[in-house]
């Protein structure tokens, strides 16, 4: 698919506030905001049009607009977040993409976060994780099938969402990490395993047939340029801190 939007939130204040079980240290407002800043101006760059929203007060993760949504050309699912202080964020999220695209709402009691939601041309992989359950899954699962797409659920034993450690890099390949190498249901698909240490580089973001990866993981780095693709580094040191990454921070269609 071919992105032409990118929906973002600002970053609030309260944003070291948010869930995270990362120990790397309180994240930085001025270094953040840069890193926000630069990682919309890629996307700007790759030919997107971005609809940048303002903070969401009371919900400091609300810039990992990611998770409130699932995007497809046919139809907006707007998600009911698995953590309880997310719920709301998609409030919002809600009436600007009904702009766009005839939005479906996840229901009580599903929970689902847009993270551990992979699409891969009509493939869809769900992760079951602490923020997806099986109700979520089942319901998004409905309402894709009805727009031809084939949904998988995956369990998510490690990292957040299970975007945290699988992602779509290009044609039939997947960037994954140890723990998801070999997943059965990923079995379709050729693998490239992030090299142990560097887990947090499994949080990649394919754009346009460019992809975007986030600085500071050479070993992981090497191997995507050497499997050919085309590389675009960003420095996500301060989301990393909140447990997010490049796929988390905006919603693209
Ligand atoms: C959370 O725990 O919900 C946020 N601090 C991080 C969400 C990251 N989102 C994502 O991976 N899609």
């Amino acid at each position: 698919m071919t992105f032409t939007h990118a929906i973002t939130r600002k970053p609030g204040l309260d944003f070291a506030e948010g869930i995270t079980t990362a120990k790397l240290g309180t994240p930085d407002y001025e270094l953040m905001m840069l890193q926000h800043a630069a990682y919309i101006n890629a996307l700007r760059a790759l030919g997107l049009m971005t609809i940048e929203l303002d903070t969401l007060p009371g919900h400091p993760d609300a810039y990992f607009v990611e998770d409130v949504a699932v995007v497809t050309p046919e139809v907006a699912v707007i998600t009911r977040p698995g953590a309880p202080s997310r719920q709301g964020e998609e409030a919002t999220m809600a009436l600007v993409l009904s702009q766009h695209r005839p939005v479906a709402p996840i229901k009580s009691p599903g929970t689902l976060d847009g993270g551990d939601v992979l699409m891969v041309g009509s493939r869809c992989f769900v992760g079951l994780s602490e923020r997806t359950n099986a109700a979520g899954a089942g319901q998004l699962a409905r309402i894709l099938g009805d727009h031809g797409y084939n949904c998988t659920a995956v369990p998510v034993a490690a990292g957040l969402h299970f975007k945290s450690s699988v992602n779509w890099v290009g044609g039939k390949t997947l960037l994954v990490t140890a723990d998801f190498a070999g997943q059965p249901e990923l079995a379709d698909y050729e693998q490239i395993v992030v090299p142990e240490g560097e887990e947090a580089a499994a949080n990649v973001l394919l754009v346009n047939g460019r992809l975007l990866i986030p600085q500071g993981y050479p070993q992981t780095r090497k191997k995507l340029i050497d499997w050919g693709a085309d590389i675009i580094e960003l420095n996500m040191s301060e989301a990393a801190k909140m447990d997010g990454g490049l796929t988390c921070m905006s919603l693209r269609f």
